[in-house]
């Protein structure tokens, strides 16, 4: 098996609602005359960070994690979880915005800056996005530009804790700016290329890039 054929298992009650939704482009509000806390559309929610996930939730301990990167890049790495601990590490909160219509406010991450890991990896001329694959099956791409910011983590701490297993734990992806979906749990592999490809939910109706303040919640 190599790190990015993990197929998504098949749907589950969730999924398929989650599905419809995008056919029926559940959720989208007026847009909000000047930009607020609260994205329009969205309500906030008191319990924390609901859990969503496609049925299953890896059960990993650090030992059994690793990073790896593949794709259009000149350092190929792979990193254990003692690796992911010696790189520089910083802590942030964040407000939290799920395409289902809950965002959630001061969540505080901490992590390794996905600067730091772009640095690394030394993305070739002509590299433009980035598919994240999860070890669940769980897979979503990304702008390589929406993932060089000084808020996006490899994260596996939150509210100053261990990351929980049915938030990804240990590792996960943080990517405040955009819808949570964006944001993979149990990451796994990092695969960098030179144009845009559908994830799990991008390939079911979502938007190819998710920016909760444009409403970018379904694809065309
Ligand atoms: N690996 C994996 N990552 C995932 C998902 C998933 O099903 N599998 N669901 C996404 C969605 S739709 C959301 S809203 C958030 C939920 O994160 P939480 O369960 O920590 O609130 O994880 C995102 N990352
Ligand atoms: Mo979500």
């Amino acid at each position: 098996m190599t790190d990015d054929d993990t197929a998504p298992p098949p749907p589950t009650k969730l999924t398929a609602t989650k599905t419809d939704w995008a056919s029926s482009r559940r959720g989208i509000a007026a847009a909000a005359p000047e930009r607020q806390r609260l994205p329009p559309g969205q309500h906030l929610t008191s319990s924390g960070l609901p859990i969503l996930d496609l049925g299953t939730q890896p059960n990993l301990v650090p030992a059994d994690w690793a990073l790896s990167c593949g794709g259009l890049v000149d350092a190929p790495l792979r990193w254990s979880w003692a690796d992911l601990l010696k790189q520089p590490q910083i802590t942030l909160t964040a407000d939290i915005h799920c395409v289902t219509s809950w965002s959630s406010y001061d969540n505080t991450f901490t992590g390794v800056p996905f600067r730091h890991f772009l640095r690394q990896i030394h993305p070739r001329a002509g590299a433009t996005h980035a598919m994240l694959r999860s070890f669940d099956g769980y897979s979503t791409n990304l702008p390589l530009s929406d993932l060089d910011r000084d808020d996006v983590l490899i994260c596996h701490q939150w509210n100053g804790k261990p990351l929980p297993r049915e938030n990804g734990g240990p590792v996960r992806l943080l990517v405040p700016h955009l819808y949570f979906w964006k944001s993979a749990k149990w990451l796994r592999h990092i695969t960098v290329m030179d144009r845009d490809q559908p994830g799990y939910w991008e390939a079911r109706g979502y938007h190819m890039r998710g920016d909760p303040w444009r409403q970018e919640r379904y694809g065309d």
